[in-house]
């Protein structure tokens, strides 16, 4: 159901069950988790790149899994949060190539990419509020940090559904793409990463989560302990020493 795809130090992940436009189900849930807890080890991985089969990227819980039953929705979802809480915690960034329809939670997995990619084709819609639901996967944490509060409401009370163009003018996609030229840019985009300072990029990524709930002597505290981290990695003496020989770095990742 997920894809493994390696390409030098960029591991490809594509959900696969295009016939569902890539639904999740529990079963998905864990084999992401798996592959993302072992990326989260692998020191040759140095960047993962998301994306869709088929003409969806993703269409959010596969709302046929529970059949006529009325499931557990509060335990289902302690699936999704292991899953949101590796992609959050995720010590590599992660570029995400949104190829179609991202809807629901399928959205949110869209949203937690570093660098978010969209087809021009692609298409963005929350959906939770449509069939009765509350945003989750960590789209009510996410999305007002992106978009802003008033947006966010308009978005997950009426649930547009958007192109990629209004979510680029958004702020919800980075860069918008042919269809045909998604994957190549996206896989561009995440190989610079992989020749990254691959610590740096993690102590950024924390830094961008956690401030957000600090005060400003609490966030200007913690910048000084990770810089005071950043500034001890090989990769920051060689960005230095790069600079003064007047030459471009050889990031080795640590
Ligand atoms: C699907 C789905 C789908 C199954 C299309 N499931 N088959 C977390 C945990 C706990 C509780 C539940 O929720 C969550 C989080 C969530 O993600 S809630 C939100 C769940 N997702 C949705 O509500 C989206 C439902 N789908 C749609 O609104 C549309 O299908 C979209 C906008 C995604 C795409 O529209 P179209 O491009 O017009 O395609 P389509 O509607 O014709 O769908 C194609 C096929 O895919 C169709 O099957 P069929 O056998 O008729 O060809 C759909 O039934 C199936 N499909 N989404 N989520």
């Amino acid at each position: 159901m997920v894809l493994k795809e390696r390409q030098e130090g960029v591991l490809i992940l594509t959900l696969n069950r295009p016939e569902k436009l890539n639904a999740i189900t529990g079963a998905l849930l864990d084999e992401l988790y798996q592959v993302l807890k072992e990326a989260q080890e692998d020191p040759g991985v140095r960047a993962l790149l998301l994306t869709g089969a088929g003409r969806a990227f993703c269409a959010g819980q596969d709302l046929l899994e529970f059949g006529e039953g009325k499931p557990d929705y509060e335990a289902h979802l302690r699936r999704y949060n292991r899953v949101v809480e590796a992609l959050a915690g995720l010590e590599k960034p992660l570029v995400v190539a949104v190829n179609g329809v991202a809807a629901g939670a399928g959205m949110s997995l869209a949203l937690w990419g570093d660098l978010r990619l969209a087809a021009l084709e692609a298409s963005f819609t929350p959906a939770f509020v449509r069939i009765g639901l509350v945003p989750d996967s960590g789209m009510s944490f996410l999305l007002p940090r992106l978009v802003g509060f008033a947006k966010a409401q308009e978005l997950l009370l009426l649930s547009p559904r958007l192109s990629a163009e209004e979510a680029q003018a958004l702020g919800l996609v980075h860069r918008v793409v042919p269809g045909e030229r998604l994957l190549e840019e996206a896989l561009a985009l995440a190989r610079e990463l992989a020749q990254g300072p691959t610590r740096t990029y993690a102590l950024t990524k924390k830094l961008l989560l956690e401030t957000y709930r600090l005060s400003l002597t609490e966030a200007l505290a913690l910048e000084a302990i990770l810089q005071g981290e950043a500034g001890r990695t090989q990769d920051h003496e060689e960005g230095v020493r790069a600079f003064r020989e007047k030459r471009p770095p050889r990031f080795v990742g640590r």
